[in-house]
């Protein structure tokens, strides 16, 4: 069963994430539709693309599928995982990709929207980012992505509540570019792309690249990458990560105890 449909309007390629029983959660099945996707749309014709779920969801995207994290041993948000291909594809795509989001975004969602170009959303959107109750490590670079997106004490407060923010605190500090009702979002941001799509192409292209280079640039000093990578490891095998696991799948409150 497709979880992800996609369509042209002109110059602009609309994916639309379409598997709402579990929430648009990302899936290897579903990132690996949208990967071929993106793969299939980067063409000179495709000037712009939006990512989107179907019209008046109440949730954008779950974030990373919770069933297909690892147990442990595995670094469950390392290097070779789906969602970091995702990110990445998004972040070095030649054109700018528009992320229209409508209900709530949630844990890894939240780093493919961010590696998006620009955001439009519905009022009723919402943020939560949620490590931190399911005792998973964060990813390095994932971090990287949210860290370069908006203010240090709001992602310390998304991390550290893993309670959702409303769309509204989100556009105050610039993380969003338009607010948009329901009724419009779509015609809205169709146009934006137009607009977009009637400029200069290589221009754009090699601007995207030129600002994704400089966002790339700050990061870890490796004698540290080497510390953290062992720390995440440790976590990844903790109780605490089991025990988050194993909260979600029995519907319960998690009882972390720190070890
Ligand atoms: O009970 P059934 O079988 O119908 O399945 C339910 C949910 O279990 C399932 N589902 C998910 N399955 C795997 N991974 C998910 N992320 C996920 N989210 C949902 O979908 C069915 C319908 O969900 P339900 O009944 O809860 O829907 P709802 O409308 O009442 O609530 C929607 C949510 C999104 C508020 C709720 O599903 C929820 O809290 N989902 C988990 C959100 C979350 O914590 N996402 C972070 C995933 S972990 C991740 O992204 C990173 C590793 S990290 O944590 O580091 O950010």
């Amino acid at each position: 069963m497709a979880r992800v449909s996609m369509a042209k309007d002109g110059a602009i390629a609309v994916l639309t994430l379409d598997h709402p029983e579990k929430r648009n959660a990302l899936s290897d099945a579903l990132i690996s539709e949208l990967l071929s996707a993106l793969d299939l749309v980067r063409t000179d014709s495709t000037r712009v693309v939006v990512v989107r779920a179907r019209p008046e969801v109440t949730v954008w995207s779950s974030g990373h599928d919770i069933d297909e994290l690892p147990s442990s041993r595995r670094d469950p948000l390392g290097w070779s995982e789906p969602l970091r291909a995702l990110v990445q594809r998004l972040q070095n795509f030649p054109a700018p990709v528009i992320a229209l989001l409508e209900g709530g975004v949630w844990g890894g969602a939240c780093e493919v929207v961010f590696a998006c170009d620009l955001i439009v959303a519905t009022p009723n959107v919402t943020f939560a980012i949620t490590p931190a109750r399911l005792g998973v490590p964060y990813g390095l670079f994932g971090l990287q992505t949210l860290a370069g997106a908006m203010p240090r004490a709001l992602l310390k407060e998304l991390i550290y509540t893993a309670q959702p923010i409303p769309v509204q605190r989100a556009w105050a500090l610039g993380l969003v570019n338009h607010v948009v009702p329901a009724d419009s979002i779509t015609d809205f941001t169709l146009d934006l792309a137009r607009i977009i799509a009637a400029n200069a192409p290589l221009t754009i292209a090699a601007t995207k690249e030129q600002l994704g280079l400089l966002d790339q640039s700050g990061g870890w000093a490796s004698a540290d990458l080497e510390r953290l990578q062992e720390l995440r490891r440790s976590i990844g095998e903790s109780e605490d990560y089991r025990e988050g696991l194993a909260a979600f799948s029995e519907k319960r409150r998690p009882i972390f105890r720190g070890q």
